[in-house]
């Protein structure tokens, strides 16, 4: 067991019980994207996982597969250096209304640009996107590092934006703390309806002159990655540090107008000399590989994760995040503005570069070179991964039709998928399975989905050749 007391602050605030660490099991739930920035799932589809590539497209993973590429911007987008696509987030009625929106930052019209954009999937269900689109929000980036990028639904239904400073090193000109610019800020905005965006009545600059009433709260740097605490409505940065101090903030729910201190601090270090601020301490830093004292526990570059609230009790209450540079993977307890306890896991790989959680509160989380892994611990490996490995199919390659066994007495349904998206309606299958006539078409290949009351979705990539 490794458990790290948190020296920082506010020591006498440390509780007296401690939690076992728990044990780890990385699932890889796909791979094959390419540099993935987001994970995210839509309301009323909750097997299905959008994953958000930086070069610009949206690809849509099911059960292990890529299954469709959903949105495909790579025609308007480059994604030199910290540019491309970086946000994803489903309106919370889109099981209604189709509505998604994306974060990218661009060279755009001749000018590095970041946008908010509103777009439309033609009914929620598609696996390819309308090509529907509208203007949320644009500004300037002067420079093409620290776009940041994470858009988040809150449980206010209202959209926060998170903003890098602007880029280079140090935030030359001072963006953070200025109020009359949206670089190095979190924004809140209210999406619904038929303009771009209101301004909500209670945000903290609304009615303050020399200030953007969009700003929700100050003083970032490059947040990579945002989210929100479904249970307590916390919202969770990992804000990227310059070269010496990584930092997690919170944002507590309701809380408006915080000041998260950059460039006057790195992390909770005086950085640049400013007048006085009311700097909100962050929950937990670490430090640079050449200032620190446990090399277990430091890094480069923080990638935020999630607060853990699903089933696995094990987890319960654990925000989880980790660092690019660094292979492995981190969670800490957090109780009275504190982190009371950090874990350190073992990973195999670095480069960890985003997080998602899904509808049950499952988190995951994926590598820039494309992996993306379930985090599960021995309490989480289920019946369910037992009964999959008892569904089979044969032969395949296939002719005209194609034998599907399931595990004895479970009776399931199929339905073919075209690599369109375009699906057949569902089949039922005996119990213990049988012979599936395949559907008239050319060679190539179409998708199997399964699945019954007993069985998980899965899907099986199935070539004919006639
Ligand atoms: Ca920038």
């Amino acid at each position: 067991m490794r458990i790290r007391l948190i020296i920082y602050g506010h020591l006498w605030l440390l509780p007296i019980a401690t939690i076992a660490q728990p044990t780890l099991i990385y699932h890889e739930v796909a791979h094959g994207l390419s540099r993935p920035t987001d994970i995210a799932f839509a309301p009323g589809f909750p097997d299905r996982m959008y994953v958000v590539e930086q070069g610009g497209k949206i690809r849509i993973v099911e059960q292990g597969q890529i299954i469709s590429t959903f949105l495909d911007l790579s025609d308007r987008l480059d994604a030199d250096s910290e540019l491309g696509l970086l946000g994803l987030a489903f309106d919370p009625k889109f099981a209604e209304n189709g509505i998604y929106y994306i974060n990218f930052a661009g060279r755009i019209d001749g000018k590095l640009q970041s946008r908010v954009v509103r777009r439309f999937a033609e009914s929620p269900g598609d696996y390819i996107s309308s090509d529907r689109e509208e203007m949320v929000l644009s500004f300037d980036q002067p420079y093409k590092n620290h776009n940041a990028g994470d858009i988040a639904f809150g449980p206010d239904s209202l959209l926060y934006i998170a903003t890098g400073d602007g880029g280079s090193a140090n935030d030359p000109a001072g963006n953070g703390q200025n109020l009359t610019t949206l670089l190095g800020k979190l924004l809140r905005i209210d999406v619904r309806g038929q303009v771009a965006y209101r301004i909500p009545e209670d945000n903290p600059f609304a009615h303050v002159t020399q200030a953007r009433p969009e700003i929700w709260a100050y003083g970032l740097r490059n947040p990579w990655r945002i989210s929100f605490d479904r249970e307590t409505g916390d919202l969770w940065i990992g804000d990227v540090g310059q070269d010496k101090w990584e930092e997690i903030s919170r944002v507590p729910a309701n809380s408006g107008g915080l000041n998260f201190g950059w460039r006057c601090y790195e992390g909770d270090h005086f950085f640049s000399p400013c007048d006085s601020i009311n700097q909100i301490l962050p929950v937990y830093v670490y430090a640079h590989p050449n200032n620190c004292p446990d090399s277990r526990f430091c890094g480069e570059s923080i990638t935020g994760g999630f607060m853990y609230r699903g089933t696995n009790t094990d987890l319960a209450g654990l925000y989880f995040f980790a660092d690019y540079g660094k292979n492995r993977l981190w969670a800490l307890k957090y109780e009275e503005g504190n982190a009371s306890q950090v874990f350190d896991f073992e990973f195999p790989y670095v480069h960890t570069s985003t997080f998602g959680e899904d509808a049950k509160g499952e988190l995951f989380f994926a590598t820039i070179e494309g992996s993306i892994f379930q985090i599960q611990t021995d309490a989480s490996t289920s019946r369910e991964a037992d009964l999959q490995d008892q569904v089979i199919l044969y032969p395949n390659p296939a002719t005209t039709s194609i034998h599907l066994h399931l595990p004895p007495g479970t009776p399931g349904q199929y339905r073919w998928i075209e690599l369109s998206g375009k699906s057949g309606g569902w089949q039922d299958l005996s119990p213990g399975g049988g012979s599936l006539p395949i559907p008239a078409v050319p060679n190539g290949v179409l998708w199997l989905q399964v699945q019954g009351p007993n069985l998980p979705s899965r899907l099986f990539m199935v070539e004919i050749i006639r």
